[in-house]
């Protein structure tokens, strides 16, 4: 097992034929607007059946609307789901949340993401910028292995594989990067997540 998780930014024909070739590789997929646009819970529930599903709606409600999304989600197969760090101060301690906590792309997340980290130690992990090592850096070092560390940006977004990695994080989400050649995964052969060793 590769410590990568495949962003199935596709649609459901392509996801699931990407899910079926690197099943045996990966630790799981990430399945988010896309899929669920085209085909509701059933990507989910058909991809969770191959490997690990996180699902990336990036959650930004009220703890009720939060909490009814995240049950659905999980019945239909999926480990757990990514909410924004925004809304941390209102959410319950949850394993089945990831917190993002800035992003791989310039946001507001940029001037407080350091006040959201310590609150991730709540939650399942941690959505850290893969293409930003030392923020990915400086999150493991506040949280410690309490908490997992996922890294997007990898490939099509300037990070190379296993630099967020060797930053501290667990796993790297890699979406268009391994869709147009998915036996790029040899390129993650030697490494291994920071951490924890299931998403
Ligand atoms: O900050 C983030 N950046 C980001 O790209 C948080 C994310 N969840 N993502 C997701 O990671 C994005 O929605 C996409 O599914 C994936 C990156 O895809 P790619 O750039 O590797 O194709």
């Amino acid at each position: 097992m590769r410590p990568v998780i495949v962003a199935l930014d596709t649609d459901l024909k392509r996801a699931l034929s990407i899910a079926e070739q690197l099943r045996e590789e990966v630790a799981g997929f990430k399945i988010g607007w896309d899929l669920v646009l085209e085909a509701g819970l059933d990507p989910i529930r058909r991809i969770s059946k191959l490997g690990q599903v996180i699902v990336d709606l990036k959650l930004a409600d009220i703890p009720y609307v939060v909490n009814r999304v995240v049950n659905k989600v999980v019945e239909a197969g999926a480990c757990c789901a990514i909410a924004h760090g925004l809304i941390a101060p209102s959410l319950e301690p949850d394993q089945r949340i990831y917190l993002l906590v800035r992003m791989t792309t310039p946001t507001l997340y940029d001037d407080l993401w350091r006040q959201l980290v310590p609150t991730a130690g709540k939650f399942r992990g941690a959505v850290a910028p893969g293409n930003a090592p030392s923020t990915v850096a400086e999150v493991r070092k506040v949280l410690g292995c309490s908490a997992r560390i996922i890294s997007p940006g990898i490939g099509a977004q300037g990070g190379k594989p296993g630099d967020a990695i060797r930053a501290g994080a667990d796993f790297e989400i890699v979406g268009r990067y391994l869709i147009e050649e998915p036996s790029r995964i040899s390129q993650w052969d030697k490494l291994k997540p920071t951490c924890w060793n299931s998403i």
